[in-house]
Parts: structure tokens; sequence; C-alpha cells
């Protein structure tokens, strides 16, 4: 990441110096009569400023140049643009930039050669560029467009300095507005060109036939087909959650306007079954305008039940019901909220935890869910937003089943006993030594369980995201001396501890893979919803025209996820876990890892094999909410299945 930043500012820097030098060549020249872009250099006093900024420039844009080869060697993702594009550029731009300096010294072509001295800037500031404009993988015609603009930029410089007259510099100054607006407009029309969701099938929704290249045709189904039928086995557990708006009062005495799926508290019921049952939830929305759904996270449910506005269903309106149904047949620790408009919706309390208990019922003495959440500045460890105190008996054991529902990582610890990391997203971790004093890092959405055995001393739960909410386990009948209150925080200061060295079990037989993705994450000016922003991009593209990865049923799929960008990316993936594989090319080495929501950071790779074995067309985004909603989304597509739903429309569905 650093390297990334380093390259970054290199490159900047070059195209900047030789740009001032280019400049400090052409100022006004109070002395003298001629104009000075006529003279060459005659004075020490002109020369000294122009060398030392071109010598300065020079510097710089070989550190840029060796620090992208570093880079190509980390991964292609990371530095594409910078040696295809960004190089050549570079290597044109100082030559033009000596042959100028030459010139200008010996006063041979004085003109020319401040012409080439700056159109040499140009070409460097235009190679800095092609990093945060053009990004992996490095487009052709982004890279022509840039090409282009620098030589027009030169002939402009040429025809100011050379006084060729008014119609060169307006026929120059007119090719070169020309270009922004065909660069600015050919980026407007592939960021609203018809969305891509489906596999294979082309854009829209088309209702054809798909031909798959492994089996010849398929017969194409839709998203609505694949639910949960009503007569499903296992004992019916039916919800009611009631999506409305509500005040909920802060521990502060200050209340805040949330949303929420019942009640008048954070966060909506947690729903509790027993491994088997056959979940039936109806969710109604009273009065939320945005309109909402109902998102099972990292429960792999069949497609038609996975909540997704646009996707797998409209949004819910108000006075809208929608009944989603599944068969519990995992146990584990998930979450539930809205998909439709989340980086709003989830904000304001659009979630809950679902939790589904083994068959053979809960080993610990106590089973306690802990949704971490931010509202109006109050940090919720499940319902309540300060230090909270439980009675635990000496001896006993404690599972905390711990959910990241912000868009932040979460750091969390168990202070004062050895604790364990018995599940991570829903799945169980075997052979998990205990550990103390270590924190765990919770991605945007992700899960843990961490299981201790309470001592005769107070314990305590904490977070990074807050130190006055906390969660004391006491003995109970102890006085106050016992209590943890005011004890120093153990979080700031903990190691991290890595999941993919923790834990022991036999990996499993994966077999050969039958499908690649790659999923390049950065951030690029784009259009989203028609208005040009800053994006988050997904292999240079913005939702809905990321190419999704496709897969048939029965695919092994190698991804590999990078992350060249400044952000944090949380990638989530609906309807499956994916097997952590490596991570900087570094095998996982624990226990194996299976993910719903796998933390990117900043220059980190990684590679995760999914298996396709539930059909649809899922949401595979950012669970920084935010990120999803400016463009980082995408889906994994199942050839031969099309959704009806769309994108805005009538229902104004929004999928993140
Ligand atoms: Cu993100």
């Amino acid at each position: 990441m650093a390297l990334l930043l380093l390259q970054a500012v290199a490159g900047l820097a070059g195209a900047a110096l030789w740009l001032a030098a280019g400049f400090s060549a052409v100022g006004p020249a109070p002395d003298d009569a001629t104009p000075r872009s006529r003279r060459s250099a005659r004075t020490p006093r002109e020369r000294m400023p122009v060398l030392a900024f071109v010598a300065g420039g020079t510097l710089a844009l070989a550190g840029a140049v060796a620090l992208a080869l570093v880079l190509a060697g980390r991964g292609w993702w990371f530095a594409g643009e910078k040696i295809v594009i960004a190089l050549p550029l570079q290597l044109i731009g100082l030559a033009a930039g000596v042959l100028g300096l030459v010139w200008w010294l010996t006063g041979r072509r004085p003109v020319a050669g401040r012409t080439l001295v700056l159109g040499g800037g140009y070409a460097m500031a235009a190679a800095a560029l092609a990093t945060w404009l053009i990004g992996y993988p490095p487009q052709p015609v982004a890279a022509l467009l840039l090409f282009a603009a620098v030589a027009l930029g030169t002939g402009l410089t040429w025809a100011l300095l050379a006084h060729r007259g008014r119609r060169a510099v307006a026929g120059f100054a007119g090719f070169l507005a020309l270009l922004l607006v065909a660069g600015i407009g050919w980026s407007w029309l592939s960021d609203t060109a018809a969305p891509t969701l489906e596999a294979g099938t082309g854009h829209g929704h088309g209702a054809a036939a798909v031909v798959d290249a492994n089996d010849g045709a398929v017969a194409s189904r839709s998203v609505e087909t694949l639910r949960t039928p009503a007569d499903a086995p296992g004992e019916v557990r039916r919800f009611e959650l009631t999506a409305a708006h509500h005040t909920v009062e802060l521990a502060g005495g200050d209340s805040v306007e949330a949303w929420g799926f019942g009640g008048d508290s954070l966060p909506g019921p947690e729903l509790r079954v027993t491994e088997g049952d056959l979940v039936e939830a109806t969710l109604a929305n009273r009065d939320i305008e945005r309109g909402v759904t109902l998102h099972w996270h990292g429960y792999d449910v069949p497609n038609g039940e996975d909540g997704v506005a646009g996707v797998t269903q409209n949004a819910v309106a108000p006075g809208g019901t929608f009944t989603s149904r599944f068969v519990a047949d995992t146990a584990g620790t998930y979450w539930y909220h809205t998909h439709q408009a989340g980086s709003e919706g989830v904000r304001r309390g659009l979630y809950g935890m679902l939790v589904v208990e083994p068959a053979g019922g809960v080993a610990e003495d106590l089973d306690l869910s802990v949704p971490v959440h931010t509202l109006g500045g109050a940090v919720f460890l499940g319902e309540i937003d300060g230090p909270q105190q439980i009675d635990a008996e000496p001896g006993s054991t404690v599972r905390l089943r711990v959910a990241n529902t912000d868009r932040s990582p979460l750091r969390v610890l168990v202070a004062g006993a050895p604790f364990r990391i018995s599940a991570v997203d829903g799945l169980d971790v075997e052979g998990g030594a205990e550990v103390r004093g270590e924190a765990l890092r919770l991605g945007a959405g992700a899960r843990a369980d961490l299981v201790f055995t309470m001592p005769e001393a107070p314990v305590r739960f904490e977070t990074d995201a807050s130190e006055a909410s906390v969660i004391s386990f006491v003995p109970p009948g102890d006085d106050a001396t016992s209590t943890s209150e005011g004890a120093p925080s153990e979080i700031e200061a903990a190691p991290e501890l890595d999941l993919l060295a923790y834990g022991d079990a036999a990996r499993p037989e994966l077999g050969p893979f039958t499908a690649e993705g790659v999923l390049v994450l950065d951030r690029m000016p784009r259009f989203v919803g028609g208005a040009p922003i800053y994006a988050y991009t997904v292999n240079g593209q913005v939702f809905p025209h990321i190419e999704p990865l496709v897969v048939h049923e029965g695919d092994l799929m190698r991804i590999t996820v990078a992350n060249r960008g400044f952000d944090v990316h949380p990638m989530h993936v609906h309807g499956h876990h994916v097997l952590v594989l490596a991570r900087d090319g570094e095998a996982a080495t624990g226990a194996p890892l299976w993910l719903d929501t796998v933390d990117v950071r900043p220059g980190e790779v990684w590679e995760l094999a999914l298996r396709a074995d539930n059909p649809g067309i899922w949401m595979d985004h950012c669970h920084d909410l935010e990120h999803a909603a400016q463009g980082m989304m995408m889906s994994l597509a199942y050839t031969g299945v099309t959704t009806p739903f769309e994108h805005g429309g009538a229902h104004a569905n929004r999928p993140e």
C-alpha cells in the first residue's frame, strides 16, 4: 500500500517538476524587450532554476518507474497501466524534454525547445493521470485519448509560444476541447450502457435458452423459480418483521430517529431457530418510503429468497409485504438486513441477528449475540450503547456471537480470560487454540463466535469502536470492587490475530479449478446513476456494468481479489462461502477458513475458491455499503439464470 502511494506521488512529482522547468523557461523577462520565449537561456540566473527542476523531476520520474517495476513484480493488477501506458508516455516525455532543454540551452531553436520541455511535462502528467483515470485493465481507447491530449496540448503550446496567430491557437484549443468532450462522452456512454448482471445473455432480460459451453443448451430459468417450497421439510418457525420509523433512546439521554424491523430498540428482533427448522419470515413495510427487503447475510439460501431489490425481487414499498422461506440447514451466527438502498437503511437500523442453534443445542452455558452498530455517534453492543454488566458463574462457559454491522472494520477482544474463536462467518473453525490479549479483526458484515470460560475475576468484551460500550462479565454476588468498570482498555495495544494461521484441521480436497475470476478493486472517476463521481470500481467498471463472474453449476472457481486502491474493501459474496487459499502469495495454513465477507486491505491480493453449488444471480459487492452505492457491486451469475427484476424502474430498486 505504501508502495502504491509512493509510486503515485513520485510520478506526480516528476511531472510537476518538469512542468515547472518548462514554465520557468517561458516566464517573462522584464530586463529585455525581446519576448523571452524567442531568446535562448543566456544567463546562469535563468538557467539554474530550470536545471534544478529538470534534475529533481528526472530523479522523481526514475523513482516512479523503478517502483512501477517493483509493483509489477507483486502483481500485474497493480502496475498494468503504469507499464503499458504510463511508461511509454514517460519515456517519450523525457526524450522530448531533454531534446528541448538542449535546444533551449544552446539557443539553436529556443521556441521549439521550450515547447518540447513543456510537452514532455504534459506527457509525464498524463502518465501520472493514467493511474487515476484508466487503472486496471489498461484500456487502449483511453490510452489513445491520453496520447492525443498530450499531442494537442503540445501543439497549442507551440502555437502560443511561436505566435502562430489566433487561428492556430483556436484550432489546437478546439481539438483539445473536442477530445475532452469525447472522452467524457465515451465514459458516460460506457457507464450508462445496458446493465450486465446475467451470464451470457448479452444485455437485458433475454428469456431465450442460453448455450452453455460445457453442456450445450441449458433451459433458462428465472430467479423467481429458485425459491423454497412452502411444504419444505422442517418444523415451521414463523416470524413477522415490520419495517418502520422509530425513535431510539441513547444511554446519554439523547434520542435518534432510526429505522427498524420492530419494536423501539436497535437492532431488530433476534431470530433464534434450531438446525433443521423451516424459517418463514414475513416482512411488512409500514412507512419506509425508499422501500425495504430482507437479506439473510451469509446464509446460503435459494437465490429467490436472497432479498436483493432489483435482482431477486422488487423493493417492498410502504404497505407491501414479502414472505421469504428457507431451511435452516447450517448452524451458526448470521444476520439479516435490508438490501434496498442499504447504505442508508442498514446504517439507520434495518438489521438484526439470525442465530441457528445446532440440533443438539448450544454447548455453552451463556450464549449471547452481540451485533456491533454505530448510530447517532453511539456504539451499540446488542441493544445497549453503554457499559453493560452480566453475571457469570466462575467456571461457566460463554459464547459471544459478534457481528460487525457497520461499514468500517472492527477490532474485538476478550480481556481478562483466554478465549477461543470457535466460528467465523457462521462456520466452525476447528482446533483453534486459546489466545490471550490478541484482538480479532472483523471486516464490515463479518461475524465471529468467541468462547471463554469464566474465571474468578471479571472479564470484559471490548471493541475499538467505543471505549464506553463494553460488556463486563462479573461473578454473581461480587461487590463493586470486582467489577471491571474503569479498567484500562486493552484493545488499542493488542496485536492482531491472523485467521489464516488459526486452528488446524485437514484442508479439503478441492479438485481442479474449472473457472477463473479476477476482481481488481480501485477508485476511478465514473458515472454512477448518471452522475459523475469519484467512484469505487471493480476491473475499471461500476455497477451495473461490471462483467459478472460467470459459472456453470458444479464449477470450482478460483477468484483472485486485488485491492489497488487506498480503501479497505470487505467483499461479500451472496449465496456462497469462499475458501481462503492464500493472501499476498502466502498460503493459508490454519483450519480451512470459509468466509462470506473477505476484508481486502489496500495492496492485498487474496486467492479464494468458490464451489458453484447454489444456482442464481448473486450479488458480489463491497460491504462498506457506501462503496457499494458508489459503484462497487457486481454479480456472480450462473449460466441459464435470468431475472425479470431491474435496477431502478417503477420500484426504484437500489440493489445495495
Ligand atoms: Cu469497499
